[in-house]
């Protein structure tokens, strides 16, 4: 407890048991510092500090116990691998004598976590508490975020330290040596390649909001007339109506910002790793183009595509240094023809879904919540097509408002990501949107809502359809719908029995009034939205094609 007090820490999401009941009695001591919120499934501790984590900046801490209480934690931890999110997770173990006996509640969590996870560490010494925790808190933090484990067993927990507690932070590592500052020779290459390219792209990853870089990349942005475009997780590092952000890339990405990085002569990858829903198929992504990578991980640089001026630091720390190296210069025509594709993109599918008329569209439902925010709220969003439908329609003016599962695409995300990205910043309006398969995920969390008072507002967009399967069941295997259609309960009703109000939304008339509602609500706030229930989301590019390949329709 004075380890999560020294490393700041005021905010814990867990979930008690056996194995971990000797630290659950120490909090108690605590409880009037550190803020212990028990959720109903250890699924949703993991995915509320994955929430906390990415608006507060700080890492997100879970506590829970061995066996089935550190594997219902699995699925969070390694989806903040793959996203890069700073999580300590605190794990219960059966006492050290008992290890490898298959003893009650024992699972090898070390043996587990191995590859979702970036360290992990079992304590057997109470003596070690203090530096095994530091390091913990440093290594889930510095370089590339990610979740790290601590193992502790139930004796080291019961047990008096024989060493006198000292703590101290730790700010490096023999072991581990992250870069943060690039080297110049890095920058002077890449300075030349950018200064030299007639079509240069700029591609913001999830590393720019990660390290803070959102002002000084506009500026690098600005000076140099670069026109840039993000990924699923770089949404929100810049403003959506700025002059040099043409929109975001992949699958369900906007059309000109995948079509035109076939013509691209530079591009400039900020903070991202070229996932396969970025690149589509890699043989054929950005062939043409010599690309400068700005990466803090050094294994991701030739990971997918070859890069011919590697920049190894901190996206901040970059883009710093890589500004007065950069000339200024007016990209005007280049970025008019980032314009021409949006013109299309609007006529075939944007205006087709705003339009209003028949049954009510996912989109206009984002729109009309983003116009009443004015882009300013923390969006989180499940998985499926009222993902790809938030990041298209909602209008981000801040950063940090696009809060999802990128990498894993982790069903049941939302809702207790929602309450932790909303005890990360409580100052700001959360709102989740939700499908109706992945709300009935984690559905319990509504009793942590409501037990907390967590104001967070929950928007259901209900197809009666695993949208998103259904959608590819229809274009690529030909209409046969294989158990996609779902029998919901009523989910208001269900909201009501955890103490939640809410309501259903079915015509277009009252959507605006509903949604006034919820927003006016200084409580929790469920509203359901029926959506139409065969809507398909476009653009798309199909698994595995080309970007080039993408579908308007
Ligand atoms: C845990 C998990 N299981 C399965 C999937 C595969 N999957 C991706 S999207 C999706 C459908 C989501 O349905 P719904 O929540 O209703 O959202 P919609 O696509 O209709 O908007 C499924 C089953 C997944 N991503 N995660």
């Amino acid at each position: 407890m004075e380890v999560l007090l020294a490393e700041g820490v005021d905010t814990i999401f867990g979930y008690p048991g056996g194995a971990i009941m000797p630290t659950y009695d120490a909090l108690y001591s605590y409880r009037h510092r550190i803020n212990h919120i028990l959720v109903r499934h250890e699924q949703g501790a993991g995915h509320a500090a994955q929430g906390y984590a990415r608006t507060s900046g700080k890492a997100g801490v879970c506590m829970v116990t061995s066996g089935p209480g550190g594997t219902n934690l699995i699925t969070p931890i390694a989806d903040a691998i793959i996203d890069c999110t700073p999580m300590v997770c605190i794990i219960g173990q059966v006492k050290s004598n008992l290890l490898g006996t298959d003893a009650f509640q024992e699972t090898d969590m070390i043996g587990v976590t191995t590859p979702v996870c970036k360290w992990n560490y079992q304590i057997t010494n109470p003596d070690e508490v203090p530096e095994i925790l530091a390091k913990a808190f440093y290594i889930a933090m510095s370089g590339k975020p990610g979740p790290v484990v601590i193992d502790f067993t139930r004796d080291a927990q019961a047990s008096e330290m024989t060493k006198p507690f000292i703590y101290q932070k730790i700010e490096g590592l023999m072991s581990y040596k992250p870069r943060t500052v690039p080297k110049n020779e890095h920058l002077e290459r890449a300075a030349t390649l950018i200064n030299n390219a007639k079509k240069p792209y700029l591609l913001i990853g999830h590393g720019v909001l990660i390290s803070g870089a959102m002002d000084v990349l506009r500026a690098f942005v600005e000076k140099t007339d670069i026109p840039c475009a993000s990924t699923l997780l770089g949404l929100s590092a810049m403003p959506i109506d700025h002059p040099n952000y043409m929109g975001w890339l992949g699958m369900h990405g906007n059309y000109g910002t995948n079509v035109l990085s076939t013509q691209a002569d530079v591009v400039i990858a900020v903070g991202m790793r070229f996932d396969d829903r970025v690149t589509g198929d890699a043989s054929k992504y950005i062939q043409q183009a010599k690309l400068v990578h700005i990466e803090i991980d050094p294994s991701e640089i030739d990971k997918i595509i070859k890069a011919h001026a590697p920049v190894i630091g901190d996206a901040k720390e970059v883009l710093e240094r890589l500004l007065p190296l950069v000339q200024a210069n007016n990209h005007a025509t280049w970025k008019a023809e980032f314009n021409k594709y949006a013109v299309i993109e609007d006529q075939k599918i944007t205006q087709r879904e705003l339009m209003a008329v028949g049954e009510i569209k996912m989109a206009e439902v984002v729109r009309m919540l983003s116009d009443k925010t004015k882009g300013e709220a923390c969006i989180v969003a499940d998985v499926g097509q009222h993902q790809m439908i938030a990041a298209r329609y909602y209008q981000f003016k801040k950063p940090h408002s696009y809060i999802a599962s990128g990498g894993l695409g982790t069903m049941g995300f939302a809702i207790p990501a929602s309450f932790g990205a909303k005890m990360g910043a409580p100052d700001r309006e959360v709102v989740a949107i939700i499908g109706d398969g992945c709300f009935q995920m984690t559905i319990q969390e509504l009793g942590t809502i409501a037990q907390n008072k967590l104001p967070v507002k929950l928007i259901i967009l209900n197809n009666n359809y695993l949208g998103m399967v259904r959608q590819w069941q229809e274009l690529f295997y030909r209409n046969r719908y294989s158990s996609v259609e779902l029998q919901n309960p009523d989910f208001i009703t269900i909201a009501k029995g955890f103490g939640i109000k809410g309501e259903t939304c079915k015509v277009r008339d009252t959507l605006s009034e509903s949604l006034d509602r919820m927003l006016q609500s200084k409580e929790p706030y469920l509203l359901e939205v029926i959506v139409e229930k065969e809507e398909n989301v476009f653009p798309m590019v199909p698994s595995g094609a080309s970007v080039a390949d993408i579908r308007l329709e």
